[in-house]
């Protein structure tokens, strides 16, 4: 039987048919689904395989023991009111996530707020959304995203802002993408300190300095007064703030942007003259000191030309975890309420304590994560309950916090798995069920609400987050508020008090769905909120109603600020950071699909050929990156992608990956001062050469901990891949290859190279390859996929490549088929291809979920260039 179920990854929220099989769960795009009408990224078609056991944590621990539910679930809560009882509420805090479902976090919001006391929660989303949420709140009065997904299709010009949507969004990508097909006089802008694989669908690429989005906006507001581009009626009848925004921005000034003159201006024509304008922004404009004056500068710009919430036109956060929109519905914030409503307001708490019938409610905002985990440091916060999220890794200065996390007295992690280093420092460990196993809503980031539908049962002891939850609030005296029998009670729970929310005048009301029956939410289609007798879907804004106190929305006065720490002699480069395409933040799911991994197999530094010579790196090597809080070792990409002065960095790594990935262990925790969001891409840092003297490959049929000094872990069908390197050479090969692989007993082959850093050794057992090593003086120049593909097979390794008739495919393009960047530019070239959709024909390449389209056209592009330079 097919099961309609939502995507377990990004804010696109693309429907996804599964369907269980003998062989496993077979998956498909929801071709009714109004998100993404049947497309699924690489991800997304590769959730089939993370549905498996391996790695799974299958019981509750509390310390380094197996222990039953009732042990584990009767200790949490004890500690959580004896804490309370000795310290007040405010010693505890839930530290939760986005990619919990809206029932989950309805839970969680319940029970720390309304019975433990505390306003103590926050969220991944903190690291994500905050400065969005801020930002809209400050100009509509609220959160909310005015427009729909069909607008990026129906507008003319679309500017991407801090947005990597190619390998972030996939199918939104996809859906403009074939919108420009169809459209070809629509126009796509990327607003980037780096080219990146969105860059290649846009027709120009405003490559501006890091963190000057202020300033590009500022700029562009000042332009739109000159112009006499001004929506003079809108304004007058609807906006608040008009002369002193516009005042600000004439002050401002464009240098800062480092755009050349050209650029800005074809920026600003474009922008201006084109009426049906989508400005689209993500964490380049978030996870900054200025990300909610970013978000504001954009909001100014369409609010003075009035274009928002008509068709084709307005701003357009998108989200990243499949979430982030419940958890903001929930009031899974620390300075949130709940539908909407605020924690400050006397009236709003009044109306959800009598909802909730609950016994307390906090009067203040709680702690915001990077306060939360500082007050974790001091000792303030003595119980934190971890939820869906691993902050030892991917919180600013990682290693500080990982280190607050093991002091902190008492510590919960509910968890699919055991091995994630927040995980690693809990004392009760919860199994925790995922997608597939678990049932509830998701809302995408166009108010769409979807459900997430169980594909299986819990894999060994695991259960539901919000089980769990309600099942520590009963042992805490809370029976009566917390006996959920299913997710769709708790969603009807949900519904309801957006009604309470309604009755403040808040636009989060989803009433007409406060009675629905356990049928009907098993049958839930999927439904853009608002749903009342008032006003079902759509979009917000047009008529000029904002939820500010005078109903008119605010422009705001702002002015450019630099992100908050200067590079210096001794830091002189800022370190980005950011997404891959077939990765999930700490790979803990898509690190488990052999397919995904291919595409990029380890952590690396893209740095600019100017830098790379300044520093003295080589291309391939390996980089030491430092600052103030540590360091971290990365394979040096040299490219003219990123502006030089800046590097870039993937947050994929963590020490279960790679020995010195945690490239936030080098993050300072410097916050925006309105939404706490944590500027996350803009680290000073130094580079130098790592100083290796050797480079390895290996491949090993088993998972484990190489001896090296830097490595890197991959899944392959059959096993593993490291890549390696090392500060000085091992005087005996064999021992050390006998040593990394633990492999006593098997036959082996040893070829020893030139120099004293080059050898190729292989491990037979039965004939077969269990394990091999592959080093050398420069980075290993071998056929990767080959060898990948001969582990535990019976052919000749070590030459390392394939015979001379066999040819090899190289680097891994498309994750699908499994197509390598040789055989692609081989095809291209002998069969004279001129077009992606040729590449499909010939290879199938980009055909099944289109993620490496944007590839494919690089590669075209490349070979079309260096055949007009013959
Ligand atoms: N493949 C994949 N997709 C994902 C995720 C994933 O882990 N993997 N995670 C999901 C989540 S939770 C999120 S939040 C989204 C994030 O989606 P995106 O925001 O698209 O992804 P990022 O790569 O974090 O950053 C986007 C871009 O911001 C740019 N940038 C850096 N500084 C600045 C600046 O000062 N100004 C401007 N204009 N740009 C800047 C970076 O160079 C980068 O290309 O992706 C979601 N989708
Ligand atoms: N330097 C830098 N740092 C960043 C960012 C950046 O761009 N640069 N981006 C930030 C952003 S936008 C985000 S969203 C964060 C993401 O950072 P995290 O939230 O820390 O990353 P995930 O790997 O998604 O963590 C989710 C965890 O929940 C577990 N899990 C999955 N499903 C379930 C479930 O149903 N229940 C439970 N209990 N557990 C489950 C997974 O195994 C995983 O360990 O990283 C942030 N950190
Ligand atoms: S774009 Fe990809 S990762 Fe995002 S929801 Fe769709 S299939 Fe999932
Ligand atoms: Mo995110």
């Amino acid at each position: 039987m097919t099961i309609k179920t939502t995507c377990a990854y990004c804010g696109t929220g693309c429907g996804v048919l599964a369907t269980p099989t003998p062989e496993g769960v077979e998956i498909a795009g929801d071709t009714k689904h109004p998100a993404n009408f049947g497309r699924l990224c690489s991800k997304g078609s590769a959730l089939g395989e993370t549905l498996i056991a391996e790695g799974r944590l299958l019981t509750p621990q509390i310390g380094d023991h197996s222990a039953s539910w009732d042990d584990a679930l009767d200790l949490v809560a004890q500690k959580f009111s004896q804490t309370i009882a000795e310290h007040g509420p405010n010693s505890v805090a839930f530290y939760v996530s986005g990619q919990l479902l809206t029932e989950d976090y309805y839970v969680a919001n319940k029970l720390i707020k309304g019975y433990m006391g505390t306003a103590n929660i926050d969220t991944n989303s903190r690291l994500c959304m905050a400065s969005t949420v801020a930002g809209h709140k400050r100009a509509f009065g609220t959160d909310t995203v005015p427009g729909t997904y069909e607008d990026l299709e129906e507008a003319d010009a679309i500017f991407l802002v801090g947005s990597n949507l190619a390998w972030c969004h996939p199918v939104l990508y996809q859906r403009i993408a074939a919108a420009k097909a169809a459209r070809p006089h629509m126009k796509i802008v990327n607003i980037d300190p780096r080219r990146t694989a969105t860059t290649d669908l846009a027709d120009f690429h405003v490559q501006l300095a890091s963190g000057s989005d202020v300033a590009l906006f500022n700029h562009l507001l000042a332009q739109i007064a000159e112009r006499g581009a001004v929506d003079q009626s809108f304004v007058d009848s609807h906006v608040n703030g008009f002369v002193d925004a516009l005042e600000a921005a004439k002050q401002s000034d464009p240098s800062v942007t480092g755009l050349d003159a050209e650029t800005l201006e074809a920026f600003v024509d474009l922008w201006i003259n084109t009426e049906k304008t989508v400005t689209v922004f993500s964490q380049g404009v978030n996870q900054s000191t200025s990300g909610a004056d970013k978000v504001n500068s954009i909001l100014n710009c369409h609010l003075a030309t009035g274009r928002i919430g008509r068709p084709g036109m307005g701003p357009f956060s998108v989200t990243g975890q499949p979430n982030a929109m419940g958890g903001r519905e929930v009031g899974g914030l620390a300075n949130m309420l709940a539908a909407h409503l605020d924690v400050e307001n006397p009236d709003h708490r009044a109306g959800v304590q009598s909802f909730w019938n609950a016994p307390t409610m906090p009067e203040a905002p709680g702690l915001k994560a990077i306060d939360m985990f500082n007050a974790v440091e001091s000792g303030e916060i003595k119980a934190l309950w971890v939820m869906c999220t691993n902050p030892a890794q991917s919180l600013p200065e990682a290693d500080r916090v990982r280190a607050a996390i093991e002091d902190c007295p008492f510590v919960v992690v509910s968890e699919m798995f055991g091995s994630t280093e927040t995980a690693q420092a809990a004392d009760v460990l919860l199994p925790a069920t995922g997608w597939g196993e678990k049932t509830g809503t998701v809302t995408n980031s166009d108010r769409m609400m979807s459900r997430q539908r169980s594909i299986m049962a819990p894999l060994g002891e695991s259960k539901h987050d919000w089980e769990i939850m309600c099942e520590v609030a009963k042992r805490m005296g809370w029976e009566d508020a917390f006996n959920f029998a299913s997710p769709a009670e708790i969603f009807r729970e949900h519904a309801a008090l957006s009604g309470v929310a309604a009755d403040f005048g808040k636009d989060f009301d989803i009433t007409g769905l406060a009675e629905i029956s356990d049928a009907d939410y098993d049958a839930l289609e999927p439904t853009r909120w608002p749903v009342s007798a008032k006003k079902t879907g759509g979009r917000f804004f047009a008529d000029g109603a904002f939820y500010t106190p005078n109903g008119k929305a605010n422009m705001l006065a702002l002015t450019h600020r630099a992100p908050a720490q200067e590079t210096s002699d001794e830091y002189p480069l800022r370190m980005n950071s950011g997404r891959v395409r077939d990765h999930w933040h700490t790979q803990t799911r898509t690190g488990m699909s052999a397919r995904l991994t291919r595409h990029m197999g380890e952590p690396y530094l893209e740095v600019h050929p100017e830098d790379a010579l300044k520093y003295g790196l080589k291309p391939a090597g390996m980089a030491k990156v430092s600052n103030q809080h540590g360091s971290a070792i990365l394979r040096v990409l040299i490219s003219d992608k990123t502006r030089p002065g800046t590097v870039f960095t993937p947050l994929h790594w963590t020490a279960d990956t790679s020995s010195h990935g945690r490239i936030n262990a080098l993050v300072t925790a410097n916050v925006d001062a309105v939404s706490g969001q944590p500027e996350s891409k803009a680290a000073p840092v130094s580079v130098a050469d790592f100083g290796a003297k050797w480079y390895g490959f290996a491949v090993c049929k088993s998972n484990l901990r190489p001896n090296a000094d830097y490595w890197a872990k991959a899944k392959l069908p059959k096993g593993y891949q490291y890549e390696l390197a090392g500060a000085e050479i091992p005087s005996d090969w064999e021992a050390y290859a006998k040593d990394m692989f633990g492999l006593e007993n098997a036959d082996i082959s040893i070829v020893t190279g030139a120099n004293a850093a080059s050898c190729r050794v292989a491990f037979m057992v039965d004939g077969k390859i269990e394990a091999a090593l592959f080093t050398s003086q420069s980075p290993v120049s071998i056929a990767r996929t080959f060898v990948t593909d001969a582990l535990d097979d019976d052919v000749p390794i070590l030459a390392g490549r394939p015979s001379a008739d066999q040819p090899d495919p190289g680097a891994i393009v498309c994750a699908c088929f499994n197509v390598g960047v040789n055989t692609i530019l081989n095809a291209i070239d002998e069969n004279q291809l001129l077009s992606v959709d040729a590449i499909g024909e010939a290879l199938d390449a980009g055909t099944n979920c289109g993620s490496c389209r944007p590839e494919l056209s690089a590669l075209l592009a490349q070979t079309n260039l260096s055949t007009a330079a013959e």
